[in-house]
């Protein structure tokens, strides 16, 4: 079965194939993850949001670009469930990161690194973002066949990845 994983640190820096991005429906930049992803790719990520998203994306899904100036060769875009505006439906934040890690399967991605998805400026209650994270993923590369063979979730504070690290322990 691939790996799961955690590290602490800034998933910009992240050597990996793919980098998820925690981004909106509307796909053209803002802040926490997506603003650091944005400014470390470079001004040619908006470009190719523009001509690759025009309608934007809708929640729960994923699509992707190339990662122009990031470590990563592509960015898997995905869309949380807003739930400080009330979208609480945890179906949706599954749903990111399952199409997310079959949008890195299709782009022939060996190792993709996801932030917590909604768990910041969107709001998702923390212990609750880390277990369908673990949980989601772990599912996905149990069940579904792909070329990942490590996923690693990147906490951005260190009392995050032993939360995330002490789940997957006792899940796995
Ligand atoms: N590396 C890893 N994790 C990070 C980084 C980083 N460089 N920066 C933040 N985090 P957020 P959301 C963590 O707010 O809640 C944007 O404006 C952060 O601590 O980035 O899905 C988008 O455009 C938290 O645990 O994403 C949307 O409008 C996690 O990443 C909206 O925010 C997600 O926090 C999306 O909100």
């Amino acid at each position: 079965m691939p790996l799961l994983t955690v590290v602490h640190g800034d998933i910009t820096e992240q050597d990996v194939d793919a980098i998820v991005n925690a981004a909106n429906n509307r796909m053209r930049g803002g802040g926490g993850v997506d603003g650091a992803i944005h400014r470390a790719a470079g001004p040619g990520l908006l470009a190719e949001c523009v001509e690759r998203f025009p309608r934007g994306l809708a929640t729960g899904d994923a699509g992707w670009t190339t990662g122009g100036d990031l470590p990563a060769t592509w960015v898997i875009h995905t869309a949380g469930p807003n739930y400080s505006a009330g979208e609480r439906d945890r179906t949706l934040l599954e749903s990111c990161y399952r199409r997310a890690l079959e949008v890195a399967g299709e782009r022939g991605a060996r190792t993709v690194a996801f932030p917590l998805i909604s768990a910041g400026i969107y709001g998702w209650p923390i212990d609750d973002a880390i277990a369908v994270a673990v949980e989601t993923v772990g599912d996905a590369l149990a069940h579904a066949p792909t070329s990942v063979e490590e996923v690693r979730l990147v906490a951005f504070d260190q009392a995050k990845m032993r939360s995330i690290d002490a789940l997957i322990r006792s899940r796995f």
